[in-house]
């Protein structure tokens, strides 16, 4: 346990949990929200519409999503700490519905804390300490947080308005800390931890962000790869020299070799890949329109088109690209990568590049696409 001067404990007060908890919420807020978005990106309900422009929209969202999660970290501990001796207090409930209360902030605390770890080892990529599919666990748990945080808040409202329009003393003077101080604290520990690790989606800071999981200016081809062809098992059918895109349609099946492909109208796209997790990294892509293609064999602008991949498993293996991202003249099959054919881990010999879409969408090593939900 860290002893702190007693003139830091001597800060706590309604007035400081409430403050922290005003930038805790908005921070909650972003992130649950951008997380929904992602979400429902990545597997869109009936209602649901997510446009392609502009291109980087979602480069912008899941940016935000990973650093108010990142941020959270120091806001939750400065709040549990502005607390803390209040968790002890026995006996630990004083009715029923004080008890439940405070089962709800156990659980508050436990969802939060959850939530910032697995996202955490899940940007790191070290999936080994989770034993569970990663994204099914941290959705789901991401609804106990809201509710519990709906909980907290109806509860607490009159103390917090009490505490934030209250008329406040004068800071003592005795000593070097205030509750403006220790605040401007914690906003600096969110400056630090957000600038060490934005740079991997803000290029321009990617210099100084030193704990960024990824960097990208680096990888193949000056672009990070998230799964190699080796680790998907598609090597020998990638670099096959019979390879042949499927391309199946209302008015039948077409074999494409990578020559053929190459003989379509090329076009050149300036899309970034954003992943998931965070990081993202612009590229110029060349390639067949996927518009192009699918009108090839005889399918049009309002077709749901679905692409799979050389992989064999794995939730990555194929995905479904919904009209609008189909007929937009920016969604390529891409065959090159800044001017040179696609490294292998990248795609090769061909993959997906739509504009503002979730990199788990953008499928390499394309095999067959079909017009249509497959
Ligand atoms: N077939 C297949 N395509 C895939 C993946 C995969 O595992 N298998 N990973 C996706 C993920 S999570 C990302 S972020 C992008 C990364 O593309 P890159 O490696 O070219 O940067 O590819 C996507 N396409
Ligand atoms: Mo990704």
């Amino acid at each position: 346990m860290v002893h702190l001067p007693r003139a830091v404990s001597r800060l706590r007060s309604p007035r400081l949990t409430s403050q922290l908890g005003l930038m805790l919420g908005v921070a909650f807020a972003i992130c649950l929200l951008t997380g929904y978005l992602s979400h429902a990106i990545q597997h869109p309900p009936g209602w649901f519409f997510w446009p392609p422009r502009p291109v980087g929209l979602y480069r912008v969202t899941q940016g935000l999503h990973v650093a108010t999660g990142i941020a959270i970290v120091p806001l939750l501990g400065a709040k549990i700490w502005s607390v803390y001796p209040k968790l002890f207090r026995w006996p630990p409930a004083r009715d029923v519905a004080h008890g439940l209360e405070r089962l709800s902030l156990a659980l508050l605390v436990a969802a939060a804390g959850f939530q910032v770890l697995t996202g955490l080892l899940n940007i790191a990529r070290w999936y080994a300490p989770m034993g569970f599919f990663f994204t099914v666990a941290h959705f789901w748990t991401a609804w106990i947080a809201a509710g519990a945080i709906a909980i907290h808040i109806g509860v607490k409202l009159p103390v917090i308005r009490r505490a934030l329009t209250a008329k406040v003393r004068p800071a003592p003077a005795d000593d070097g800390w205030t509750r403006r101080g220790f605040l401007a604290t914690v906003g600096a520990a969110i400056g630090v931890v957000t600038v060490a690790t934005v740079g991997q989606t803000v290029r321009p800071l990617a210099g100084i962000s030193v704990l960024a999981p990824r960097d990208p200016r680096v990888g193949v081809q000056g672009v990070p790869v998230n799964g190699s062809a080796a680790a998907a098992g598609v090597r020998d059918r990638a670099l096959h020299s019979a390879y042949q895109l499927e391309v199946i349609g209302p008015s039948g099946t077409k074999r494409l070799s990578l020559a053929d492909l190459t003989a379509l109208p090329q076009r050149a796209a300036s899309l970034p890949i954003t992943c998931v997790e965070g990081w993202s990294a612009d590229a110029v892509w060349t390639g067949v329109r996927l518009r192009d293609l699918v009108a090839l064999v005889g399918g049009g602008p309002d077709d749901t088109v679905t692409v799979e991949s050389l992989q064999e498993n794995g939730p990555y293996r194929l995905s479904t690209v919904e009209p609008p991202h189909a007929r937009d003249p920016l969604t390529l099959v891409a065959l090159r990568l800044h001017g040179e054919p696609l490294d292998l881990d990248h795609g090769y010999p061909c993959r997906l590049i739509a504009p503002n879409r979730p990199g788990v969408l953008q499928t390499k090593w394309l095999a067959r696409i079909t017009v249509g939900v497959a």
